[in-house]
């Protein structure tokens, strides 16, 4: 077979080359093609010419729609199939020769059985289709924390996708050299049954096989399963953190610019928060919002002892629905261009349209499975019908957003002022508080909760435990993870303070409190003047809270007594909370950090000394 696909018609001299000069790529991808069988097999230069033959090709396969090309250049929709619109968790698999290796909190599979069982799945699931093999690299190319990574597919929407999510092509290949380490992914839609769908980790092995699936999340190999799950089993051997965190740098009325890295579960924000823009009060204190990222972290210790990040990607995945001008107009202008839509309405006009969006809803459109669709149109049970997937999603270009940081591409990526844990609760976590020192903020961090959105399959509104957002993206025992977390703690010189923040606290008429969007900037400004001990914090029970009078509100007028609270400290509320914070630790048995039991009984002890 391997003889075969060196002669067989899809291999041109110049990939012949790149064979030779790369053996142990050639062999892997020999192997795979002869499980896999594909018609031919085209390795990837990351090339424009490349690119415009790949796009017309999608489009003659009908993977790609072509967009009013005046209105939207170089911008694509794609449709997935209706079963694949989201990540699949329970399809998701950390594969270690030891169970207690992957955890409580991660789905297991021997990697013996594993691979047996993808096997089945991808033998000769590429027949008839092309192997589109794409080197790519995360982070900047020869920066201490860039990897590699190879993606075999047959999907051309993949291969255009991490064109964009990544550094891709030749670089990366020249990057890695004859005996480079790279991570083995694999993946094919095969015929995209989801009883026939795999989402594997391999992390003794460097490797990735993903199956049955066309959705981003699924198949962007890159992004969740390389640049957090592997990633987070490297950065623990390696003495660095892979986080789902956005990376966030203000520049001050001073000119000084400060950096924040949060974490916030999908489709909490992120994306918003890391394209803010000022509002008006602030921006004329002369405030400005520059993005480094906005989905994920790798954060390293520098020689001078602080935290330093890179976002590892060169892209954005990002939710469409409720985008629009009010609530990220960064990402509506990111949008205007060389974009791919998934899952969202096309109008008659060949421009896209989502709800949320700042045009009223289209007479008629095509909806995001491409049938007939008008606004008011709902299902026998009367609920409405989505123009758009609510996880329907944009990938655009790092660079196309007006706020894109120049530092993007810094080897040693910028400093980190501040870590943000963050969460979707509508009581009990205020707006912000403070961890007293690096260990409440890891026990805060691993505590998190939030409720279930749009971008996991499940049920919406339920509160789920996300410990740093990593629930579903850490590639090992949650309870090591943890342990990571304590072990920088002690390797850190300076370290960064640790908030937590809640966008989306409400009344008793379950109305949110606080406005959002921009004008987060008000509550990061508090934040930094407390990275550098500016103000003095409130202390509570569980951690400090502001000051009402240090939060700046010029131009924002909120209800008589909301400020109050959205910082309320109920005690009846935590004390709850910590009942299930308790079983949520007693999965982990011994393997979880003393430290976090220890923190959990020092805040009941400081709730109950406390008085209301
Ligand atoms: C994402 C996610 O797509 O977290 O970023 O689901
Ligand atoms: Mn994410």
């Amino acid at each position: 077979m391997a003889k075969q696909m060196l002669t067989g018609r899809g291999i041109r001299g110049r990939e012949y080359a790149l064979m030779i000069k790369y053996p142990h790529v050639k062999e892997w991808v020999d192997r795979m093609a002869a499980m896999c069988q594909p018609d031919q097999i085209h390795w990837c230069d990351g090339s424009e010419e490349e690119r415009v033959r790949l796009t017309a090709e999608a489009l003659k396969a009908g993977e790609l729609i072509e967009l009013n090309q005046k209105k939207a250049p170089g911008c694509y929709l794609h449709r997935t199939a209706r079963n694949d619109v989201a990540r699949t968790e329970h399809l998701t698999y950390i594969c270690t020769s030891f169970q207690g290796d992957a955890g409580p909190t991660n789905n297991w599979m021997s990697p013996r059985e594993a691979y047996r069982k993808a096997r089945e799945i991808f033998t000769g699931a590429m027949k008839g289709r092309t192997m589109y093999v794409v080197p790519f690299a995360m982070g900047p190319i020869g920066s201490p924390f860039s990897k590699i990574g190879i993606e075999l597919t047959d999907s051309i929407y993949v291969v255009l996708n991490m064109r964009i999510m990544t550094r891709m092509g030749k670089a990366a290949l020249n990057a890695l050299g004859p005996k480079g380490e790279f991570t083995k992914c694999l993946h094919s839609k095969a015929d995209l049954d989801i009883n026939r769908r795999l989402i594997l980790h391999f992390p003794e092995d460097n490797a990735i096989w993903s199956v049955g699936s066309g959705y981003g999340g699924n198949v962007l190999l890159g992004k969740k399963c390389l640049a957090l799950r592997i990633a987070s089993v490297l950065a623990q051997r390696e003495k660095w953190f892979a986080e789902h965190m956005l990376i966030l740098g203000v520049e001050e009325p001073d000119g000084r610019h400060l950096y924040v890295a949060a974490a916030f579960p999908s489709a909490c924000g992120k994306t918003n928060l890391a394209m803010l823009l000022p509002p008006e009060g602030l921006k004329q204190k002369g405030y400005r919002i520059w993005t480094v990222g906005d989905d994920i972290a790798w954060m390293r210790l520098d020689t001078d002892g602080q935290l330093w990040a890179v976002n590892p990607e060169m892209g954005f995945f990002g939710v469409v629905p409720g985008t629009n001008m009010r609530t990220n107009p960064n990402a509506m202008l990111t949008v205007k261009s060389n974009t791919i839509f998934t899952n969202v309405a096309l109008r008659p006009d060949n421009t896209v349209w989502w709800e949320g969006h700042d045009d009223p809803a289209p007479a008629k459109a095509l909806d995001w499975q491409g049938k007939k669709w008008k606004p008011g149109m709902t299902e026998t049970d009367g609920k409405a019908i989505l123009s758009s997937h609510p996880n329907s999603r944009f990938t655009a270009p790092f660079t196309n957003c007006p706020t894109h940081s120049f530092r993007y591409n810094q080897h040693h990526g910028v400093p980190i002022s501040a870590i943000i844990f963050g969460g979707r609760r509508a009581t009990l976590a205020p707006l912000v508080y403070e961890a007293m020192n690096w260990e409440h903020g890891v026990f805060m961090g691993a505590t998190m909760a939030s409720e279930r959105t749009a971008a996991q399959v499940g049920a919406i509104g339920e509160v789920r435990r996300d410990p740093m957002a990593m629930l579903p993206f850490c590639g090992y025992n949650m309870a090591d993870y943890f342990g990571h977390w304590f072990d920088m703690g002690e390797r850190i010189r300076q370290h960064p303070k640790i908030f937590h923040v809640n966008w989306f606290r409400t009344d008793e008429k379950g109305r949110f409190l606080w406005p959002g969007f921009g004008e987060n900037l008000r509550i990061i400004e508090w934040i930094l003047a407390r990275s550098r001990n500016a103000v003095a914090g409130v202390q509570t029970p569980i951690g400090y809270v502001p000051n009402p009078k240090d939060i700046d509100m010029t131009g924002l007028r909120l209800p008589a007594g909301a400020m109050d609270k959205l910082l309320a400290v109920n005690k009846k509320e935590w004390l709850a909370e910590l009942d299930s914070v308790g079983k949520f630790f007693d999965q982990f048995g011994s393997r979880l950090p003393d430290e976090l039991w220890a923190q959990h009984k020092a805040l009941r002890q400081r709730l109950l000394a406390s008085k209301a």
